[in-house]
């Protein structure tokens, strides 16, 4: 996936009229955005497609999928058909889950992106003994793209000597949750952003300051 500027708007916002509005102030900075279940709940699943065109942006569906593969199928089914270019699918349920949404995203010509370990606090007591292990499975599976913690610089180093330097790591963590844009940039292909920009009084402005803190 080509990420314009390396940077990812996070839209964990819960109106569509705030979507449109934030998408639209970083519009020429940004072509990936990123939509979980803050904005799919308030709005339905339809905010995907509905951003997707008014914007002409890549969509990343974070969905954190983490269930039995049947019940991962059909959620990853859903969310392609909803106009998704790509899902977010847990490690931690094992293979056979994250083969799932492979087949899914094979079927519809989408991709996965592999959480290897979270970016908040709480991550350090049972995800993070795990994650080289998840980034491992995701090797031997062929998976392409994963998302690892742009709290945790050395964690993140882990990972992308694990998944080797082809594969392509997004990086959440950045500005609220205290990570900093360009060292993240030095292991990560692209950093996901939330607040720091739909909170600002600025969003264009804290996308340009972004940007320009950064070695593209
Ligand atoms: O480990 C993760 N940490 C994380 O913050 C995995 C994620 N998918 N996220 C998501 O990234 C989180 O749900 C939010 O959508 C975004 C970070 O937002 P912010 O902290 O920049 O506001």
């Amino acid at each position: 996936m080509e990420v314009k500027n390396r940077i990812i708007l996070a839209l964990d916002v819960k109106t569509m009229e705030k979507a449109f509005e934030v998408a639209d102030a970083v519009s020429d900075y940004i072509d990936t955005i990123k939509i979980g279940y803050p904005l799919a709940l308030a709005e339905g699943l339809d905010s995907i497609s509905r951003i997707k065109e008014e914007f002409g942006s890549k969509i990343i569906a974070d969905f954190k999928v983490a269930d039995i593969p049947e019940t991962n199928s059909k959620i990853a089914d859903l969310t392609f058909e909803s106009g998704a270019d790509a899902i977010i699918v847990h490690g931690f349920v094992g293979a056979d889950s994250v083969k799932a949404c492979m087949e899914s995203a094979d079927e519809h010509g989408g991709e996965v992106f592999l959480l290897t370990e979270m970016s908040h606090p709480g991550a350090s007591a049972f995800l993070q003994p795990a994650a080289e292990r998840i980034a491992e499975m995701g090797v031997e599976l062929g998976i392409e793209n994963y998302v690892a913690p742009a709290t945790k610089i050395n964690r993140l180093e882990t990972i992308r000597n694990m998944v080797g330097r082809d594969a392509f790591i997004i990086s959440p963590g950045v500005g609220a949750q205290g990570g900093e844009a360009s060292s993240t940039l030095d292991f990560a292909d692209a950093a996901i952003v939330g607040r720091s920009i739909y909170l600002s009084q600025d969003p264009e402005n804290a996308v340009k300051t972004l940007i320009n803190g950064i070695k593209l």
